[in-house]
């Protein structure tokens, strides 16, 4: 599905144009601007909400009921408290720390911009006037992810039945203050700037798996930069970080039992580049970054096609099929710096194989702490129905073995399919097979939410092979009615792939997941009824200031009326 003769040398160029000031800081490619002269560089302030409404929301709740009242002001005397005993704490102790954890990192998110000391108390009394109060044990219906935020003159309440929905609870009251709020230092001299409007927020999420993708085979991604995009995932709740670990242009995760694979198969990337590869270690800590803020990774190792860097590595992996010339520079013989697929292929009809992909989802089950292992099964061109087939069920009953339920593109409808083995829906017809064998269904239509599509044909980075996706494209859809015979219960959830071909860094993958991803985060997590174009258009429109204090870059689309 990739164009041929992609001009890689064009794509990152444009990606800068759009980059404000704070966008540019973490950009290692964005051409050298003299820094300007602070004093002379407007501070920009968002006003304080006056009344709870959705105004700056997304995702939106599912209900927001405005309240009478003054405002809630953030102070110097402002202290952070998380209840000790009482309703709903887990006896254990877990709950009590997980809230006491959650409490520290709102005060962290709190303290630079306001200049406030934020104290964060745990306490078994009642919490004094003024405090911001963190508490587990909120009504069950809530589920694991809800919460409550409720907001007077006199204190604002964060309450969920469990740790998540406190996280989500704080990325909420985030939004409801002032984008300052991002700043690195006071942006705002007056005090009484930092204040949420009275009311009460009772919210939960429609699907469970809200998840974005991020390819680091095709172009590596650093430990830093897939934090970066961890940080941007947990602003608008999305839950699942799915990791492409591997393809023919490189193999990043480190397996023990077979070293080559990083060792060369990690050597390259996309136009010959050199690569990377993380260690377990490094592996571990991005496992660790996403977990404290909620979001499960889930590693892709994609078989059986897109696996020449495997097979560069370790020729008896493959059939003895010579790899297509790469014209870009590749160092070694048999590693791919190109951008075409289906070529390649680990060979079906030696035990051997198994073997080695027992190997790989040991190793990768027990670094990884999610339920999920994504074995890919996309784009096979080289083997036959029967050889794929039987292929996918091999390797289904390995990762089943290890304990984990496996995710495939959703080929693997053409294979007979184990319960509890989810579907990654991208195009075809064959999602709809693997539906009606039971499997769940992982919603990512390449025409809504390929965020490696360029929005526009003048748009450079990105592809066009699916569809030019704009944002209203991105967002103007639903994930179940808008196939033919799937319902409510066969969907898991919505994930926003990022290939990443012509991805060449995080400011690029920036420009590309913003705003299209918040976009889809809000058709994952919010009701249909509370959901529309018009609203989010304004609503979105006040998270820009928030992302150039963030450094994060974005497509200014012109269907937006940005604010300054
Ligand atoms: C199709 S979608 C692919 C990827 C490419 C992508 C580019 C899917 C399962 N496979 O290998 O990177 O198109 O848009």
């Amino acid at each position: 599905m990739i164009p041929n003769g992609l001009s890689t040398a064009r794509l990152v160029a444009a990606v800068t144009l759009a980059c404000g000031l704070a966008a540019c800081r973490r950009a290692p490619t964005a051409a050298p601007t003299p820094a300007p002269d602070p004093s002379t560089v407007p501070l920009r302030t968002q006003p304080p909400l006056t009344t709870m409404g959705v105004h700056r929301l997304v995702p939106v709740p599912e209900s927001v009921a405005p309240g009478s009242g003054a405002p809630f002001a953030l102070t110097a005397a402002t202290v952070v408290v998380v209840p000790v005993a009482g309703a709903g704490t887990a006896a254990d102790g877990t709950g009590v720390r997980e809230a006491a954890r959650l409490g520290d990192a709102l005060a962290t998110l709190l303290r630079p911009a306001t200049g406030f000391r934020i104290p964060v108390e745990a306490t078994d009394g009642a919490a004094p006037r003024g405090a911001v109060v963190l508490r587990l044990g909120g009504p069950a219906a809530l589920g694991p992810e809800g919460y409550e935020l409720t907001v007077s003159a006199d204190s604002v309440r964060l309450t969920a039945a469990a740790p998540a929905g406190l996280f989500y609870a704080a990325q909420t009251l985030r939004q409801l203050l002032p984008a300052g709020i991002e700043a690195e230092q006071s942006p705002i001299p007056a005090a009484s700037a930092w204040t949420v409007p009275p009311g009460r927020i009772v919210d939960r999420p429609r699907f469970a798996y809200r998840g974005a993708m991020l390819d680091v085979a095709r172009h590596f991604f650093t430990v830093d930069e897939v934090q970066q995009y961890i940080d941007l995932l947990a602003l608008y709740k999305l839950n699942i970080l799915h990791l492409h670990l591997t393809d023919d242009q490189g193999w990043r995760v480190q397996i023990d039992a077979w070293p080559r694979l990083t060792t060369v198969g990690g050597r390259t990337e996309v136009a010959g580049r050199s690569g990377g590869f993380y260690t377990k270690a490094d592996y571990g800590e991005i496992v660790r970054y996403a977990a404290d803020r909620f979001i499960t990774v889930v590693p892709e190792i994609d078989m059986p096609a897109h696996t020449q860097a495997a097979i560069a590595a370790y020729p008896e992996l493959g059939c003895g099929r010579p790899a297509p010339d790469t014209s870009l520079n590749a160092p070694l013989p048999g590693l791919y710096t190109g951008i075409h697929v289906g070529f390649s292929a680990l060979c079906p009809d030696k035990d051997s194989t198994y073997q080695f992909v027992d190997d790989v989802v040991r190793e990768l089950a027990a670094m990884t702490p999610g339920p999920y292992l994504h074995l890919g099964g996309d784009e096979v061109e080289a083997l036959s129905h029967a050889q794929y087939a039987q292929f996918i069920e091999r390797v289904q009953d390995i990762v089943a073995r290890h304990g984990k339920a496996m995710v495939g593109w959703d080929e693997i409808g053409r294979a007979r399919l184990r319960p509890g083995t989810v579907a990654q829906l991208w195009r075809s017809d064959t999602a709809m097979a693997a539906a009606r064998q039971g499997a769940k269904l992982v919603v990512s239509p390449a025409t809504k939410v390929y965020i490696d599509m360029k929005y526009t044909p003048a748009t450079e980075v990105g592809h066009r092979w699916a569809a030019f996706i704009e944002l209203r494209t991105a967002y103007d859809w639903d994930p179940v009615t808008h196939f033919a015979g799937v319902a409510e219960r066969d969907v898991l959830g919505v994930e926003a792939p990022l290939w990443t071909e012509t991805v060449k860094n995080i400011t690029a993958a920036q420009y590309l997941a913003v705003p299209r991803l918040p976009a889809i985060a809000e058709v994952a997590w919010s009701p249909p009824s509370a959901r529309a174009w018009r609203s989010f258009r304004t609503r979105i429109a006040a998270h820009a200031p928030r992302w150039r204090l963030l450094g994060l870059n974005f497509y200014p689309s012109p269907q937006v009326d940005w604010q300054p």
